[in-house]
C-alpha cells in the first residue's frame, strides 16, 4: 500500500468504474521500462497481455499512444480492439485500418538522418531511428561527460535543418532528441479516443515524456492525466504521479479488476502531485544555472526593455548541459533602479529557440554600488587575485552581498522544484547554496569559482571569511581551476572551521562537500572557422599598417590583475637589450573595455595610454610604431584572425584563474606555421599549458628574454610545442568540461 487515503481511493473507484472509459497510454518510459536501445525496449508478454485484457473489457477504449512507428506498433498489438496511435500522432489506426493524420512530406527528413548518422557514427553510443515522418537522435547510450560534445553539433545540425524547413521541429525527449513535423502532437490523440469511446467517455492518460504533455494539457476536467516520473522532474501539466512502468501496470491491473466486479485492494495509486510544491512557471527545472550576469543577454544601452542575446564562452559550454536537461539560467539583468523604487525580476519566453529559459533581476543602485562595484569587484576580486593592497572594506559591502543573496533566493526558490539541481558561478555568489538551504532547497548545488583562491595568509583578512567559509559548505560540490586552488581552499576551511577535511571533501555541520580541481576549457572550433570577407579584409587592413613587422599580440579584459604595464614595460626592455628587433616587430595590446565606471580601472587605463605613449616617443620611428593600443572589443572571428596573424600571443596576467585567450590563441594557430604562445606562470592555464613559454610577469629582464626566445623559436619547436599544446586545448573543452562538473556534482548525493 502506498499510504493513499480513503478519499483518494475513492476517488480511483469513481474513475474505474465509469462507462465508457477511454485509457491513453504510452509505451517506453510508462508501461514498458526503459531499455539500452529503443530496439531493446520491446513490450514484454505481461505488457501485451494486460494491455488486450484492458481493449476486451466492456467499456473500455484502449490506445497506445507512442512515438513508434506504425509497423513497430502493429507487430506487438496485431488485435484491432487495441487503438494504435504510431509517430506521436502522425498515424493512427481506427477499427483495423490506418490513417495519416496531415499532409506531411518526409522527403526532407532523408538528409537530415543522413548527416544525423554520420555523426552518430563518431560518437559511441549514438543511434538515429528513421521513421516514417521523424528522425530521432538517441543518446542515451552515449556516456554521461561525452553528451554535451554529441549535442552541440546535433543542435547546430537539426536546428539548421528546422530553420530551413518549418514545417518541422525540433523535441527534446528523454535522452533523445527528435524531429518531426510541427503539426503533429499526441494532443490530437485525445479527441479522437473520446470519440471512440462515445456517450460521456472519462480519460485517462498516462505519459512520461515531453510529448506527453501534449496530451495531458488538453484532457477535460473530469479526465485524469498521470506523469510518469521515470527520468527527470520536470514541470507537468498532470495532475497525478506514479514512480515507473511497475506502478503503471499495478494501478491499471487494479482498473481491470474492479471493472470485473472485483473488489481488489489497491496496490499502488496515484499520487496527487503537491501544487505547492514550487514549480517554475513554464518548463523543466531540472537544471538552474544562476551567474551575476547572464552572459546570454545584453542589456541595451539606456535599457528600453529590449535584451538581446550574445553567444559567450560559459553559453556555449552550459547549453548543451541545459538543453538536454532543461532548464533555465538567473542573473543579474544588467540594469539597475534607483534604490527607492521596488526591485524587478523577469523570466523570458519559453518559446526562445535555444531552449534555455533566462530569468534576471534588477539590481538597485545601492547594490550596484555596495554589492556589485563594492563587495564583488572592490573586495573579493583584489582579495582573490592576491592583491591586498587594493582590497577595499566595508560592513556596507558585506550586507548588500548578503542581502543581493537574499534577492537572488528569493526569486530562484519559487521558480526551482526542491530537488532540482542548482549550479552556481564565481565569487558574485559564494553565499547562494547557503541562502537556498535555508530557504527548503535539498537538491544538489554546485559552485564554480573562475577566479582564484587565495592562501591562508590572505583570505584570513577578509573579517567575514569564516562566514563565507561556512557558507560555501552548504554547496555539495565546489569546482576550482587548479590543484592549488583547492589546496588553498582546504587550508582556510581546515584553519578557520571546526571542520574535517580531507583530499577531497569537506565535512561540516553533518554535511559534505566534495571539491575539485576542474579546468575550465574553450570551444576550439570556434577558433578555427574560416573567416568572413569582410573580416580578412579589416584584419588585412591592420596587418598591412604593421608592414613587415612580426606581430606580439595581447588580448585582455582591461584589468590590473592581466599585468598589461608590466607586459608594455617588458617590450620596451626587449628593445633596449636585443635592438636588432627595432622595426622588425610591433606588440597590438587589445584590450576590452571593463568595469570602466570603477576609478581604479579608469585609473588603470591612463597608466597603459601613458606607457604606450613612452615607448612610441622612445623607440618609434617614422616608418615604425612599436606598440599599438586598441581600446575596443573584438568579435570571434577578428579575434581569430588576429591570433594566427600574430608570431607571439603574449599572454601574462600577475595572476589569473584560468586565462581563456591563451587557449584561444592556441586554438587559432595553423599548424604548420604556429606561433609561440607566452604565458604567465602564475595564469590558472600554466598548469595545463606546460608547453608555452612559461614567464614571471614580475621580472621585467626575464620577459623581455622570454619574448627575445619566442621569436627566435625555430618552426620545429614551434610545431612540436603547438601540436602538445593544441591536443590539451581540444581535449579539455568548454562542453567537456560542463559535464564533467555535472557528473560529478549528480554523484556527490
Ligand atoms: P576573464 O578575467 O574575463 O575571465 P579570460 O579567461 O581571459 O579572462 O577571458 C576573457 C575573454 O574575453 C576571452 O574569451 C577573450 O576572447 C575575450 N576578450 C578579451 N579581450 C577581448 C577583446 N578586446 N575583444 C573581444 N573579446 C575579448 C574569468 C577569469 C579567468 C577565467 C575565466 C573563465 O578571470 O581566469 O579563465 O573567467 O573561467
Amino acid at each position: 500500500m502506498d499510504g493513499s487515503n480513503g478519499s483518494s481511493t475513492q476517488h480511483w473507484l469513481t474513475l474505474a468504474r465509469h462507462t465508457p472509459l477511454g485509457i491513453l497510454c504510452d509505451l517506453d518510459g510508462t508501461l514498458v521500462p526503459f531499455a539500452r536501445t529503443p530496439d531493446e525496449a520491446r513490450p514484454d508478454a505481461g505488457a501485451i497481455d494486460l494491455v488486450n485484457t484492458l481493449a476486451a473489457q466492456p467499456g473500455v477504449t484502449m490506445a497506445i499512444v507512442s512515438g513508434r512507428p506504425k509497423a513497430w506498433l502493429e507487430a506487438f498489438f496485431p488485435s484491432p480492439h487495441v487503438f494504435l496511435v504510431a509517430e506521436h500522432g502522425a498515424a493512427r489506426r481506427g477499427m483495423g485500418a490506418w490513417e495519416n493524420v496531415g499532409e506531411i512530406d518526409p522527403a526532407p527528413l532523408e538528409e537530415l538522418a543522413t548527416r544525423l548518422e554520420l555523426l552518430a557514427g563518431r560518437h559511441p553510443g549514438a543511434l538515429v531511428e528513421r521513421k516514417q515522418t521523424t528522425v530521432a537522435l538517441h543518446y542515451r547510450q552515449v556516456q554521461r561527460g561525452r553528451r554535451g560534445e554529441l549535442l552541440v553539433e546535433a543542435y547546430g545540425i537539426i536546428d539548421t535543418f528546422v530553420a530551413r524547413n518549418p514545417a518541422f521541429e525540433r523535441l527534446e525527449g528523454v535522452l533523445v532528441a527528435e524531429v518531426r513535423p510541427a503539426s503533429v502532437k499526441k494532443s490530437s490523440a485525445v479527441p479522437w479516443v473520446r470519440e471512440l469511446a462515445g456517450g460521456s467517455p472519462r480519460l485517462l492518460a498516462l505519459g512520461d515524456d515531453v510529448t506527453d504533455e501534449h496530451m495531458f494539457r488538453v484532457v477535460g476536467p473530469t479526465d485524469e492525466p498521470i506523469v510518469v516520473r521515470t527520468t527527470e522532474r520536470r514541470r507537468t501539466a498532470a495532475r497525478w504521479e506514479l514512480d515507473d512502468s511497475n506502478e503503471v501496470r499495478a494501478v491499471l491491473r487494479w482498473l481491470h479488476g474492479v471493472r470485473a466486479g472485483q473488489t481488489p485492494l489497491p496496490v499502488v495509486l496515484p499520487r496527487e502531485i503537491n501544487q505547492r510544491e514550487p514549480v517554475a512557471a513554464l518548463a523543466s527545472r531540472d537544471l538552474l544555472v544562476v551567474s551575476n550576469r547572464l552572459p546570454e543577454f545584453r542589456p541595451v544601452e539606456g535599457d528600453d526593455g529590449e535584451r538581446k542575446r550574445s553567444v559567450g564562452g560559459l553559453v556555449s559550454a552550459l547549453e548543451p548541459a541545459l538543453r538536454s536537461r532543461g532548464g533555465m539560467w538567473l542573473g543579474w539583468s544588467g540594469k539597475t533602479v534607483p534604490s527607492s523604487e521596488p526591485v524587478t525580476t523577469g523570466v523570458s519566453d519559453q518559446s526562445d529557440a535555444s531552449g534555455v529559459q533566462l530569468a534576471w533581476v534588477d539590481y538597485t543602485e545601492s547594490w550596484y554600488r555596495d554589492y556589485y562595484a563594492g563587495f564583488c569587484n572592490g573586495t573579493l576580486w583584489p582579495l582573490f587575485h592576491s592583491f591586498p593592497s587594493r582590497v577595499e572594506m566595508s560592513d556596507a559591502g558585506w550586507s548588500a552581498y548578503r542581502e543581493v543573496h537574499e534577492a537572488f533566493a528569493d526569486f530562484a526558490a519559487p521558480h526551482t522544484s526542491s530537488r532540482a539541481t542548482i549550479w552556481a558561478h564565481d565569487y558574485h555568489l559564494l553565499l547562494f547554496a547557503h541562502v537556498m538551504r535555508q530557504r527548503g532547497h535539498g537538491g544538489p548545488m554546485g559552485h564554480f569559482l573562475h577566479i582564484p583562491f587565495p592562501s591562508l595568509d590572505i583570505f584570513a583578512m577578509l573579517p567575514w571569511a569564516a562566514q563565507l567559509m561556512d557558507a560555501l559548505l552548504d554547496y555539495d560540490l565546489l569546482g576550482f581551476h587548479t590543484p592549488q586552488h583547492v589546496a588553498n581552499f582546504l587550508a582556510c576551511a581546515s584553519a578557520l572551521l571546526p571542520a574535517k577535511v580531507s583530499d577531497d571533501v569537506v565535512k561540516h555541520r553533518g554535511r559534505e562537500t566534495h571539491v575539485a580541481a576542474m579546468p575550465i576549457g574553450i570551444i576550439p572550433d570556434a577558433f578555427q572557422e574560416a573567416p568572413e570577407p569582410t573580416v580578412l579584409e579589416e584584419i588585412d587592413g591592420l596587418m598591412r599598417i604593421l608592414g613587415d613587422a612580426k606581430l606580439v599580440l595581447g588580448v585582455d579584459r582591461l584589468d590590473y590583475t592581466k599585468g598589461i604595464p608590466e607586459r608594455l614595460h617588458a617590450f620596451g626592455r626587449m628593445l633596449e637589450m636585443f635592438p636588432e628587433w627595432r622595426g622588425k616587430v610591433s606588440l597590438v595590446q587589445i584590450s576590452v573595455p571593463s568595469r570602466a565606471d570603477v576609478p581604479l580601472y579608469a585609473e588603470q587605463r591612463a597608466t597603459i595610454e601613458a606607457i604606450v605613449g613612452r615607448l612610441n616617443g622612445e623607440f618609434g620611428e617614422a616608418a615604425w610604431v612599436p606598440v599599438r593600443y586598441l581600446y575596443r572589443s573584438y568579435g570571434k572571428q577578428q579575434l581569430s584572425q588576429l591570433y594566427r596573424a600574430a608570431a607571439v600571443g603574449y599572454v601574462t596576467p600577475l595572476r589569473d584563474g584560468m586565462n581563456l585567450v591563451a587557449k584561444e590563441y592556441v586554438a587559432a594557430q595553423d599548424p604548420e606555421e604556429p606561433g609561440v604562445l607566452m604565458l604567465s606562470q602564475f595564469a590558472g592555464a600554466a598548469v595545463e599549458m606546460q608547453d608555452a613559454v612559461l614567464t614571471n610577469p614580475y621580472h621585467i629582464d626575464g620577459m623581455a628574454r622570454d619574448l627575445d626566445r619566442s621569436l627566435r623559436m625555430r618552426r620545429d619547436e614551434r610545431k612540436a610545442r603547438h601540436a602538445k599544446l593544441l591536443a590539451t586545448v581540444e581535449r579539455s573543452n568548454a562542453v567537456t568540461w560542463a559535464e564533467s562538473f555535472l557528473d560529478a556534482l549528480a554523484s556527490c548525493r
